[in-house]
């Protein structure tokens, strides 16, 4: 991963950037969210139950100008979360990105073996996203500080075929985050890296972010015409009256 945010070629989101975390209990996506905004935003603790129980807006000024939206999310894809409630809080989280989602970080421990269930996470979200999410999916390792990066992409080299695929899914997008570190350089360049990767993202997407308004073309009597398309989450908006 080299280069610079600032290359050229790519189409740079010229606002702000809308990330979300999603992953499940206990992974680290509110320590990862405190990370990239540099401070204590978001309630972060040991527990066995779920700590962050509804969706949660935070935001920060870069040093390029740009403002940077963090969304934290409960564990939405745990066994053990009604599917309705996950459902409100997919609403929840689409009505907090007003401009839509310029990334989905899908947060995963670094020192928990990455299983089957894991990687049918990626499926749940797209029944809930739709299919397009996979276009701005990030794969986040957290612990960094136990499992560094270089041992960590040695891990996935030599990982399980359906990690394989997530990984190739994403194309490659995979950032490590070490939420313990007091180290400011470190600190700064793990989030340079998310930013570079995030950046990338957008480019691909024709610095188009993800909308749960999706609209696809269909001809009638010669003409084109854009019809929305019915997702989960306007399904569930419709349901509960959003949430
Ligand atoms: N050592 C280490 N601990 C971490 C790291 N990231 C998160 N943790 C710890 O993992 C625990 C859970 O972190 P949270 O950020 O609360 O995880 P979460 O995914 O938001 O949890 P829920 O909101 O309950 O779903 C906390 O004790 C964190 O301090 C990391 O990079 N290194
Ligand atoms: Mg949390």
């Amino acid at each position: 991963m080299g280069g610079s945010q600032y290359d050229d070629e790519w189409v740079l989101p010229s606002a702000d950037i809308t990330l979300v975390l999603v992953g499940k209990l206990g992974y680290g996506k509110s320590a990862t969210g405190n990370s990239i905004l540099g401070r204590e935003a978001f309630v972060s603790e040991y527990s066995h139950s779920g700590v962050t129980n509804t969706c949660q807006l935070g935001s920060t000024t870069l040093m390029d100008g740009r403002t940077i939206n963090v969304i934290d999310t409960p564990g939405l894809f745990d066994m053990s979360i009604a599917s309705d409630d996950a459902g409100k809080e997919i609403v929840k989280c689409m009505n907090m990105a007003k401009d839509g989602i310029h990334a989905v970080l899908m947060v995963f421990s670094g020192t928990s073996r990455f299983s089957r269930e894991d990687a049918s996470t990626i499926e749940t979200i797209k029944v809930f996203f739709g299919e397009k999410i996979v276009d701005h999916m990030v794969l986040v390792f957290t612990y960094g500080d136990l499992v560094g990066e270089s041992k960590l992409k040695n891990m996935l080299n030599d990982a399980p075929e359906y990690l394989q695929n997530v990984v190739e899914l994403c194309q490659n997008r995979v950032v490590v985050f070490d939420n313990r570190t007091k180290d400011r350089r470190l600190q700064a360049q793990q989030l340079d890296k998310l930013l570079y990767v995030v950046d990338s993202v957008c480019a691909n997407n024709g610095g188009k972010p993800f909308t749960d308004q999706m609209f696809t073309r269909i001809k009638v009597n010669d003409e084109f015409v854009d019809i929305q398309v019915l997702n989960f989450s306007s399904y569930f908006s419709r349901c509960v009256g959003g949430a």
